[in-house]
């Protein structure tokens, strides 16, 4: 034990109306929500760079969070690991997610800084036996040295490619070798800052081939989880490649690769591309390349990336709204990918974000859940499209031309008349289940 989270109880369920602040209010794991048990529809993972990792810093100061694991020693990395599968436990969550660099110390080269790696890995191995936490997603760190500061993939320099290209490799066995269920790509630092220095086509060429090396190592391994990418439209570059769910489902339709890559929709990229967090996770089922969620908020004042935990029960319903429709969350799950504010000092603060915002998720997914089952909303829905069902309308889209159609609209006389959306009333039936 390390002591870090001294005198905090696990966490439990204790209903709606209990008044200690260390219980759940509304996520029972084991309450079933139409045909699964509540834990196995939102697949919590704690994400181990924002709570373990991350000092506290902002673009005008440095570290506010004392933590007795920061440092670089190997010694160092096991504290940590140890403070974390505590709070696994602690929050009962059934998954966590890291990065290479988030669990071991950066060694003097490519080697020194694999056996490092290696060597937490098998700490971790040896934790999964006696703890229930499984990793939901292992990624590589591809943004955070100043070697990939012009990209890791789309980099003009071939040797940060085959250094990230080595890096992936690392990341992927050592998801493999943890059972981990997916495998995120999140292209930190695959964009540009200038066009006068970038040469787009050819940085998007290097992308595509990157991840298609990534996809054929997957096969050769064996690797059975599924491949995501994450986009985010801006930040920490001008400009990011993985814009959004649409640009990258073209991006993988380029590359011959919509069948084999899924991608991983978080909450704030979705603000920052413009569009809501239900739209991206729409659209994504849509093309049947829904994988997996970071759940997160964003300042909508910032228009930054600001990690916050999710607050919201309304928005969240949105979401999980969605991710049901679509026939839920297989593979994928729900990270937090999210970070306390720098003034949160205290090792209750970790905790409590993460009850919170626990218990926003499982409320949001209890009104979804209710609200899909009534059935009002999809019913609305077909019927707003029931005229598309009609034989001659399906004729007319499988083998309509524009003359046979123009021939039949002036024999018709047809005239449409425009209905109500019912946009109001959707709301309103919205609104009697969040
Ligand atoms: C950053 C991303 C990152 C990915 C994993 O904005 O959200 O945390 O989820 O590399
Ligand atoms: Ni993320
Ligand atoms: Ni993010």
């Amino acid at each position: 034990m390390t002591g870090f989270f001294k005198g905090i109880p696990a966490i439990r369920y204790e209903g709606p109306e209990s008044e200690n602040e260390f219980a759940f209010r509304h996520y029972d794991p084991d309450e079933m929500v139409s045909d699964k048990r509540m834990e196995d529809h939102l697949r919590f993972a704690v994400a181990y760079w924002h709570s373990f990792a991350w000092p506290g810093g902002d673009p005008f100061g440095g570290q506010t969070f004392e933590r007795p694991w920061f440092g670089d020693t190997m010694d160092h990395a096991r504290l940590k690991a140890d403070a974390a599968f505590e709070m696994f436990d602690i929050l009962g969550v059934p998954f966590f997610c890291f990065h290479d660099a988030d669990v071991r110390p950066e060694g003097g080269s490519f080697a020194a800084s694999l056996k490092n790696f290696e060597a937490i890995v098998d700490y971790f191995g040896q934790k999964m036996q006696t703890h229930r936490t499984r990793l939901l997603w292992g990624t590589a760190n591809l943004f955070s040295h100043r070697r990939f500061m012009a990209g890791a993939a789309t980099n003009p320099d071939p040797d940060v490619f085959a250094w990230s290209a080595a890096t992936v490799k690392a990341c992927m066995d050592a998801t493999h070798r943890l059972g981990g269920q997916n495998y995120v790509l999140w292209g930190g630092r695959e964009g540009y800052e200038s066009l006068l220095n970038t040469d787009l086509a050819r940085e998007r060429r290097q992308a595509g081939r990157f991840l298609q090396m990534v996809v054929e190592y997957k096969h050769r391994i064996g690797f059975k989880g599924t491949i995501l990418i994450e986009p985010k439209p801006q930040e920490p570059s001008k400009h990011q490649y993985d814009y959004d769910v649409a640009t990258v489902y073209g991006f993988l339709k380029d590359f011959g690769l919509e069948g084999e890559v899924k991608v991983n929709i978080e909450q704030g990229h979705a603000i920052l591309a413009g569009h809501s967090f239900e739209h991206e996770i729409a659209l994504a089922a849509s093309l049947g390349i829904l994988g997996s969620i970071d759940m997160n908020r964003n300042d909508y004042q910032s228009g930054w990336d600001t990690d916050q935990f999710p607050d919201s029960v309304p928005e969240m319903a949105r979401a999980y709204y969605e991710i049901l429709r679509a026939g839920g969350l297989t593979t994928g799950g729900t990270n937090f990918d999210a970070k306390l504010r720098r003034q949160s000092l205290d090792p209750e603060d970790l905790i409590l974000a993460h009850v919170g915002a626990m218990d926003v998720c499982a409320r949001a997914l209890k009104s979804a859940a209710a609200l899909l089952q009534d059935g009002a909303l999809e019913r609305s829905r077909s019927e707003r499209y029931a005229g598309w069902d009609q034989p001659e309308a399906q004729r007319m889209l499988r083998s309509g031309t524009l003359e046979s159609i123009s021939a039949r609209v002036l024999e018709s006389g047809l005239d449409p008349k425009p209905r109500s959306g019912r946009q109001e009333r959707l709301e309103n039936l919205w609104n009697r289940f969040v």
